[in-house]
């Protein structure tokens, strides 16, 4: 016969006397059944899909479950919901805190006592929840500390495994990244926020008041790369234009790593770089397959980590050349060793884009998309993300709201002579001072 069960399903993240408050209820209940406490550890994917990246892969979180002396399996619980795992272990005792009766977790529970009831078998237990501790607690801690280079570096990486789409919003300061590091919305119970940054060549030149022509040297993009990392955990996205010289993009990739970056997006134009945007109306050269491969392959050489993400940007439809020529740059840039594809474009419209990521698809599920929406900026992340897109960032936007903030202020003080009249407009002292975690 089956053994009994009793059933914890848990991230185990970071542990804390609460977990094993549950846990040793767990052990209790399946003593007094001769049975086992089996644990369903959520993987990345089903963590993601409600929440951050959890600290530790599924496989570390695992290795310390298994070994708490109260566990007698864990088994990998794929979704929030608890509904497979309990059908195909049909459990005595299925064992959560009772904080979940209100807030984003209710719909789970409610799903856990309809699965029990549909079998005909099984009781959901809930102890009183562990007051004082809480991982959101031990999580805001946490972050207060930072985050190791590495463990940043390789974020990226997990979340493309975990989780489809990854938003990323452009930073180009400190002060933008504290914003797309921190801002969330609820939405159907499930708290949305970006994913990482996007040190975009075009916002950063800008807000230094250069163009976007490669005239920014790496030594300052860093600097800015460095001011954001002092202050935030999540993962960067480096454009690099072109990627410079060939003979110059390995010691790129090397500085890259060895800040943290997780990925440097290169694009396959050759000679005086210009806005992609502008299209054909400034002249742009797209480089050759073969000159743009060997870039790949001196960047994929140099890098030391296997983390770190080199990826492919194709010019062909921006420069109108047809889908034809990007899908097959697609595949060369892949077989040369790019670890992801971005496609842009400039239309209005996604199909072009659209018909990129399903042709691409059809001979390659794997590799990673990225895709920017600046101008065809109706189609949703969510929608991108179900025609295979896997990256979508935002290139732009939070520099582009700033000069309009910042222009209509400097206008009202001119216009009423004092700053009276655009005090609402701006963040009181008060405020901008408590902003930074250190200042009070
Ligand atoms: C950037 O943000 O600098 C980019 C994207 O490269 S785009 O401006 O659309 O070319
Ligand atoms: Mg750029």
């Amino acid at each position: 016969m089956k053994t009994p069960s009793v059933y914890v399903a848990m991230s185990a993240d970071l542990i804390h006397p609460g977990h094993i408050n549950i846990l040793k209820i767990a052990r209790d209940y399946a003593d007094s059944i001769d049975g086992e406490v089996v644990v369903g550890l959520l993987t990345d994917a089903a963590i993601a899909s409600y929440k951050r990246v959890p600290y530790m892969t599924y496989d570390q979180r695992k290795a310390v479950i298994e070994n708490l002396r109260y566990i007698d399996r864990v088994i990998p619980q794929t979704s929030l919901s608890y509904e497979e795992n309990i059908r195909a272990l049909r459990p005595r005792y299925v064992i959560h805190g009772d904080d979940w009766k209100s807030g984003a977790q209710a719909k789970t529970r409610q799903n856990v006592l309809d699965t029990l009831q549909d079998l005909g078998y099984g009781e959901l237990i809930e102890p009183a929840y562990t007051e004082g501790i809480s991982s959101t607690q031990l999580n805001a801690d946490a972050r207060a500390i930072g985050i190791s280079t590495n463990a940043r570096l390789s974020l990226l990486r997990r979340l493309i495994a975990a989780k489809k789409p990854l938003r990323i919003l452009e930073t180009h300061s400190a002060i933008s990244a504290l914003i797309a590091q921190n801002v969330f919305v609820q939405k159907d119970g499930v708290k949305l926020e970006f994913d990482g940054f996007w040190s975009s060549s075009l916002t950063d030149s800008t807000s230094r008041g250069k163009p976007d022509i490669e005239a920014v040297e790496l030594t300052s993009r860093l600097h800015t790369i460095n001011d954001i990392f002092e202050v935030t955990s999540k993962p960067l996205i480096y454009d690099a234009d072109t990627g410079g010289k060939i003979e110059h993009f390995g010691f790129t990739v090397r500085s890259l790593e060895r800040t943290g970056v997780s990925a440097v997006i290169i694009e396959d134009k050759t000679g005086l770089k210009k806005n992609s945007l502008l299209g054909n109306d400034v002249e742009q050269t797209q480089d050759s397959i073969d000159d743009f491969c060997d870039k790949i392959r001196v960047g994929k050489r140099a890098q030391i980590t296997s983390d770190f993400m080199i990826i492919a940007r194709i010019e062909s439809l921006i420069l109108e050349k047809g889908q034809d020529d990007a899908l097959k740059r697609a595949f060369a840039y892949v077989q040369a060793g790019a670890d992801g594809i971005m496609i842009h474009s400039r239309q209005k419209s996604p199909d072009e884009v659209l018909e990129f990521i399903q042709r691409f698809r059809t001979q390659d599920t794997q590799t990673p998309i990225v895709v920017v929406p600046t101008s065809f900026n109706a189609i949703t992340a969510q929608e991108l993300g179900e025609a295979g897109a896997n990256i979508i960032i935002y290139a732009n936007h939070l520099l582009r709201a700033s000069f309009i903030a910042m222009k209509e202020v400097a206008e009202g003080i001119l216009t009423h002579d004092r700053s009276l009249e655009i005090e609402g407009r701006c963040m009181s002292v008060k405020e901008i001072l408590s902003l930074i975690p250190g200042t009070i």
